[in-house]
């Protein structure tokens, strides 16, 4: 199945700006892909994916991930906001059929990143954070970033995601904090 199939299959799960933001993802992740040396089709595939169960309502999810046989750690059940990415890489590999580790583990760490992130995993965060429809103060400074170095600008996503979580008072996943970790050792 190509890219053009996997957009058909996403655009009745998705509401608009969803839809649009998946594409915005697919493109840049591509570009990334480019830059950096990995699988282009992948990239775009991986990105057009990421967010495929993002759309349905929360209880839907649990349900399904119940149904699909994804267990849940303490931190991960107070964080509704991890469910879809968990919850997107099982429906891809049960009901899509996707058995590529590279595109499942992409969008299954694609919001908490994880410790010894591939290179995949790496440009779908990324593409995630600074694709053509986000508009957050700092996302220029990303993109920027982004162009010069992976591991920078991996290290510097993951620094703004804690910080924000922090501000925010909601728990902080073991694999965001193992990600930021091996980042920051990297960079010293
Ligand atoms: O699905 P998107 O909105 O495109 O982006 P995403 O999948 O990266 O989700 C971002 C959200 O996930 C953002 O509101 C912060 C939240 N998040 C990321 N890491 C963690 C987290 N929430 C909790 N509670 N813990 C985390 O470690
Ligand atoms: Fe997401
Ligand atoms: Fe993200
Ligand atoms: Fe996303």
């Amino acid at each position: 199945m190509d890219i053009t199939e996997y957009r058909r299959i996403i655009r009745p799960l998705l509401g608009d700006y969803r839809f649009h933001h998946s594409v915005c993802v697919s493109e840049a992740a591509c570009e990334l892909a480019r830059q950096y040396g990995a699988d282009e089709d992948k990239a775009q595939l991986a990105g057009i994916l990421h967010d495929i169960m993002k759309d349905i309502p929360h209880d839907e999810q649990l349900g399904r991930m119940r149904e699909y046989g994804v267990t849940l750690t303490e931190v991960e059940l107070h964080a509704p906001k991890l469910w879809h990415a968990m919850l997107g890489a099982a429906y891809l590999h049960r009901v899509l059929g996707i058995s590529d580790p590279e595109v499942l583990d992409a969008v299954r760490y694609h919001t908490t990143g994880r410790a010894h992130m591939t290179l995949m995993d790496k440009i779908i965060f990324t593409a995630d954070f600074i694709s053509a429809d986000r508009t957050y103060s700092g996302v220029k400074q990303f993109r920027k970033m982004a162009k010069e170095s992976l591991e920078k600008v991996m290290h510097a996503e993951l620094a703004y995601t804690i910080e924000s979580l922090a501000k925010d008072g909601v728990p902080i996943h073991p694999d965001t904090l193992a990600a930021y970790n091996e980042c920051s050792l990297e960079m010293i």
